[in-house]
């Protein structure tokens, strides 16, 4: 991946389209939309609420993938190769874990670990998720709100032909290979959404759900939100009939769907005012504006730091045009 710098965008007009918006994210993809639309965005304009169904306790540590990822993606910190965790790493700790035959696959970085020690110090003194990640953001320069979906746990559990399995099994140690029959979000009825969350849904002008898993990303999070009464505009982290990234087209098939843009336009289809397909999939515009979708096919694969920003444009725009 190119370095991040902005100097790619010197020939591009500075975008006019300020607005409100609330971005709804998982790990990877997600965090590469949010990225771009924090690059246009004022802090006071962007919140970003993030699934925290993939948490997990390993080690001794509580661990947040999708929240670490969106964080380390935004400060800059994140590992372009992998996405999660973060760049310049090291893995002396998982590799001596690993020496005294203790659990090894997921795998922990150096610098990742120290996030995860100070987060479990100050949960365990009682403090809440919510407000820990805005002091984690201040230390790290992320000017942007972050926001966990909820400060009480919900955990994603994934209903497979091998029985049930926690996410964090499933997704890592299994590599996904167990086939999906469902999901269930344990904790969810009883979890609410943190302090600021309503109050940016409410003040924002739309709401865009990022290119991240429905199934498990997004579907979390908008449990726990219950309601929106502002428009909602989803990027499809489907292109072509393949996951950009993860196992969402797999989680289709499995479920019995044929794995398309269309499936994630029907998916979300009663909350959406618009929905984003790549040009790959310009064939299923006419489909999607039939359950009365107002649609945008633009690239939306986002391979560099200019890709981020350009697709955020376009979303914005999008937005605007509504
Ligand atoms: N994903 C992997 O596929 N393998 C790993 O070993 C792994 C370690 C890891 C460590 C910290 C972290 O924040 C994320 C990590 N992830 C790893 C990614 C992560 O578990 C998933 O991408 C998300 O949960 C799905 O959104």
């Amino acid at each position: 991946m190119k370095p991040m710098n902005t100097s790619d965008l010197s020939h591009r007009p500075p975008s006019t389209v300020h607005r409100r918006i609330v971005a709804l994210a998982g790990g990877v993809g997600g965090a590469k939309l949010a990225h771009g639309l924090a690059q246009i965005l004022a802090p006071e304009e962007l919140t970003i609420i993030v699934n925290t169904g993939d948490d997990f306790e390993h080690l001794g540590m509580y661990i947040c993938p999708d929240l670490d990822t969106v964080c380390y993606t935004l400060g800059g910190l994140a590992n372009p190769e992998t996405g999660w965790g973060r760049v310049n790493e090291t893995w002396n700790a998982i590799a001596n874990v690993e020496r005294l035959g203790g659990p090894a696959w997921f795998r922990l970085g150096d610098q990742d670990i120290a996030t995860h020690l100070e987060r479990t110090r100050r949960l365990k003194e009682g403090q809440p998720l919510s407000q820990i990640t805005k002091d984690f953001c201040k230390a790290w320069g992320i000017q942007h709100t972050i926001l966990p979906m909820s400060d009480s746990p919900v955990r994603t559990m994934v209903d497979s032909d091998e029985g049930e399995l926690a996410f964090q099994e499933y997704f890592v140690h299994r590599q996904c290979a167990p086939k999906v029959r469902g999901f269930r979000f344990d904790g969810v009825e009883g979890a609410e959404s943190v302090v600021g969350a309503k109050e940016a849904i409410d003040a924002a002008d739309a709401i865009v759900i990022c290119p991240s898993n429905p199934w498990v990303s997004v579907d979390p999070i908008l449990k726990v939100i219950k309601k929106i009464a502002r428009p909602v505009v989803a990027v499809s982290p489907i292109i072509g009939g393949k996951a950009v990234k993860g196992p969402a087209a797999k989680m289709y098939t499995e479920l019995g769907i044929e794995p398309s843009a269309l499936a994630v336009a029907n998916h979300y289809r009663n909350i959406l005012a618009g929905f984003v397909l790549d040009n790959a999939d310009l064939s299923m515009e006419n489909d999607v504006k039939k359950l009365n979708i107002e649609t945008l096919v633009t690239d939306t694969f986002m391979n560099n730091f200019t890709d981020r920003i350009r697709l955020a444009e376009d979303v914005l725009h999008f937005i605007g045009s509504l």
